[in-house]
């Protein structure tokens, strides 16, 4: 028996360690390759950028086989020749120091050690196997991403699931996208933000609501100042943002007040009969029930509640009520509510009720946030199964078993846990192996001494990720190295649903390997690698895309391959088999007034408001506000903070907004170290005090890596988005941490 065991797993190696070697030498395709294969020497190349979900065009100038440096796209139809400033930069963190070079183990003293790919590749798989074999299959999960090709998580998805048995997989789109993803589900049955970019130049209303993208979606902004119709914008935020001083009508809004606001601007809208009854009728159900629900928020009310002006609530009905194409758009401060989903819906009555969908310069639009945070909602096979079809349909399962070529039995029966559910496993001791891909968990989720707690209690936590420094690397028995951005191939999808190409034009360092390589070679360790025999390369892997994604929605069916991609400068879904598109189109859904659900019709849906689930006490009287700081950084900083362009954009220390009011009577001056503390933790920060918050409000980045041990961990229960932009807290004048 123990022959037969050592002989198989001989074998197992040998097969490793030849694909091992296949995979290192293979030119170009894959990390230590010199030159990539598809690309001349000395040519320009347009990839799209790997931060935000704008999704510009950038021009990459190779020099022989080397890369020089990128500019970006003037011919590309989303930024037209802009970048923002980590667009610019986004070749510097390649080449940064902590790269993650080798696989590294930890070792009995606790220490990362480097290793080799068989020895890496071997104790993932004994020691998840060993995990699994003790406390059962769903013992052991997985955490991904926004922020790596389709392809990728379509194989890491199908991997984890098909292959190794993990049941339960999230990822950080949860603290991103989830309200949204709910709210467009239930509403026009499919996951499908509506719009297309033109919108932005084509409307004569904009309300922007929960979102600066001056500072978050740069290039987009950009778009809004080419619009030609002298527009109303209309900027919904607690905070005076740098988008709200560029409007035409600021409305700040006491912070999650927003589902009070749009219900009383619908009540008063349809008080002046400044409804679409003919649309309402012909494509929408539930305007009735909602109609009586918006009776009681009358202006009173709702003057009261968000604490607005008389005068500021009118022209906000105005401007909707008189505008001939009104589009609403909204992003965090919508999504990262503990009532997000019904926010969210709210603004989507406003736009049906008003008829301001499906034509140009109008829609309910959901602004992504990370590169592929499409690519995550749709081809994850997280909470959805591939394509965005349902676990627990049958027919979706055989369908995508089928076009996989995987026994439908491997197919889980439901979708995953959530992220905070994942968590809560662990502190259960349910969840025991975790593996992170291309997240940093350890920074960016809510309440984080107790999620970095929970990671601490794993028998084995793998973290896949570029580099080696990162709070969770820092956790982790396993850190496996990839490769990043510009260092592989594959598609992403940006937040007007286009999908566009990302190029491998620089070499991963070391014994760094693409997300996608890892995953090929986790297969055949794990013993599964025939199910995945077709995934030679990423675009294999879009091939199986466009198979599962037959018939939905999101149907790409049409979409033949990279160069089509490449040569239309991208194109947006649906596209499907035998559909013609032009080059550069833009396209938008929902023109012919029918939606994705049963009947055809969009829903109207409601709820009563719910108190905030951590008020200001006498003890925490401050609201504490998080979100984007500047342009130069992003998130958890492991990329942006390797530049030293965009270190001088922005402040290497943490600080936190003030208003003067508050600062006068704390004794707080402008540029002081101060101590912000709520009742899970506290942290130092320079006191920046300013009229961008009111009285009353705080607001911290979210870059550095103390401001998650402040926030509360509450949750919207439709789609356990975490609520990150709600915590008491105070600040005291001594930096006392
Ligand atoms: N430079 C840069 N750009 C980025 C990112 C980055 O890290 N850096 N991240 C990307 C990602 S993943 C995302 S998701 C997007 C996020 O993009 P945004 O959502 O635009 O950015 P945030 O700053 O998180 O939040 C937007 C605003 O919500 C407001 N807000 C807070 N509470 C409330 C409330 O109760 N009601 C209303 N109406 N507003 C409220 C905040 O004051 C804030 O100004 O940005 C993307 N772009
Ligand atoms: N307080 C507060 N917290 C927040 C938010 C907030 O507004 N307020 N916003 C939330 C939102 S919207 C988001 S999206 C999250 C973001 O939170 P995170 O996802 O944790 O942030 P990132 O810094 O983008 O982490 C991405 C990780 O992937 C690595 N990486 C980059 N490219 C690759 C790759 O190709 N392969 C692999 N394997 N690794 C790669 C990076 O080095 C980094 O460690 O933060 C959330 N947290
Ligand atoms: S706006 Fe977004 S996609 Fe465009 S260059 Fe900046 S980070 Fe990249
Ligand atoms: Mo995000």
């Amino acid at each position: 028996m123990n022959k037969l065991l050592r002989t198989a797993q001989s074998l197992l190696f040998e097969r490793q360690g030849t694909l091992t070697r296949e995979l290192l030498r293979e030119p170009g395709g894959f990390g230590l390759g010199q030159v990539p294969s598809r690309l001349k020497p000395d040519t320009t190349t347009t990839a799209v950028c790997g931060f935000c979900s704008t999704g510009c065009g950038l021009d990459i100038h190779l020099k022989g086989d080397q890369v020089v440096n990128l500019t970006p796209a003037k011919d590309y139809p989303v930024n037209l020749g802009m970048a923002c400033p980590k667009g610019w930069e986004a070749l510097t963190p390649l080449k940064a120091k902590d790269r993650a070079t080798t696989p590294m183990l930890k070792n009995d003293s606790g220490q990362l050690r480097p290793v080799d790919w068989p020895l890496a590749l071997s104790t993932f798989v004994q020691r998840m196997k060993a995990i699994q074999g003790k406390y059962g299959e769903e013992s052991c999960a997985f955490l991904s991403t926004g922020q790596i090709p389709s392809e990728e998580m379509f194989f890491l998805g199908s991997l984890a699931k098909f292959g190794m048995g993990m049941q339960h997989g999230d990822g950080n789109t949860r603290q991103c996208m989830a309200t949204a993803v709910v709210a467009y589900k239930q509403a026009f049955g499919f996951d499908a933000p509506p719009y297309t970019y033109a919108d932005f130049e084509e409307s004569d209303v904009l309300v922007f609501v929960g979102a600066n993208p001056c500072i978050a979606h740069p290039i987009l902004w950009e778009r809004v100042c080419r619009n030609r119709h002298q527009p109303e914008i209309v900027v919904v935020d607690p905070r005076r943002t740098e988008t709200a001083m560029a409007a035409t009508l600021h409305v700040s809004l006491k912070p999650k007040s927003d589902l009070c606001l749009f219900y009383g601007v619908a009540r008063a809208l349809i008080a002046r009969g400044a409804i679409q009854s003919d649309y309402i009728a012909a494509h929408t159900e539930g305007f009735d029930a909602f109609r009586a629900h918006v009776e009681n928020f009358n202006e009173e009310r709702v003057l009261a509640e968000t604490g607005l002006e008389r005068a500021v609530f009118e022209r906000l009905v105005t401007a909707i009520e008189k505008g001939k194409r009104v589009s609403f758009w909204w992003t965090m401060g919508v999504n990262q509510s503990y009532e997000g989903v019904k926010v969210a819906q709210a603004l989507i009555n406003l736009a049906l009720m008003t008829g301001n969908i499906g034509r140009p310069g109008t829609g309910a639009n959901s602004i992504t946030g990370q590169c592929n945070a499409m690519g995550s909602r749709l081809f994850s096979n997280t909470t959805n199964l591939l394509g965005g079809h349902s676990f627990e349909d049958p027919v979706h399962r055989e369908k995508v078993a089928s076009a996989l070529g995987v026994p439908e039995t491997r197919i889980p029966r439901s979708g995953s846990l959530a992220y905070d559910q994942i968590l809560e496993q662990i502190h259960r001791g349910k969840i025991k192996g975790l593996w992170i891909i291309a997240t940093n968990t350890a920074h960016s989720w809510i309440n984080q001494a107790d999620a970095r707690a929970l990671l601490g209690r794993l028998e084995f936590l793998v973290v896949q990720d570029m580099f080696v420094t990162t709070e969770t690397a820092e956790l982790a028995h396993l850190v496996l190295p990839a490769a990043g951005w510009g260092e592989k191939d594959g598609t992403f999808i940006n937040s007007e649903r286009r999908l566009m190409l990302l190029k491998k034009v620089a070499r991963a360092p070391g014994q760094a390997l693409s997300d996608f390589q890892i995953f090929r070679l986790l297969a055949e360790a794990w013993g599964v690698g025939e199910m995945f025999e077709k995934f030679r390369e990423p675009e294999d892997v879009f091939h199986a895309m466009r198979a599962v994604s037959r018939g939905q929605p999101c149907d790409i069916s049409g979409i033949t391959g990279y160069e089509m991609i490449d040569r239309l400068r991208g194109v947006q879904w649906p596209l499907r088999e035998g559909e013609a598109v032009e080059e550069r189109s833009e396209r938008r859904l929902f023109e012919d007034g029918r939606f994705f659900t049963q009947s055809g019709r969009a829903k109207f849906i409601f709820a009563d408001p719910r108190p905030i689930p951590e008020a200001i006490t006498k003890k925490y009287p401050l609201v504490l506000l998080t979100g984007r700081g500047t342009s130069a950084q992003w998130h958890t900083q492991t990329r942006t903070a390797k530049s030293p362009v965009l270190r001088k954009l922005y402040s290497p220390d943490p600080y936190v907004e003030i208003n003067p009011k508050d600062a006068r009577e704390l004794g707080v001056n402008p540029g002081q170290w101060v101590t912000v503390e709520s009742a899970r933790g506290k942290m130092r920060a320079r006191a920046h005090v300013t009229q961008i918050v009111s009285p009353g409000q705080v607001f911290i980045p979210m870059h550095y890596p103390e401001t998650n041990l402040l926030t509360f961990p509450a949750f919207d229960e439709e789609s356990r988005q975490p609520s990150y932009k709600h915590a008491a807290v105070r600040v005291l004048p001594s930096a006392s941490v």
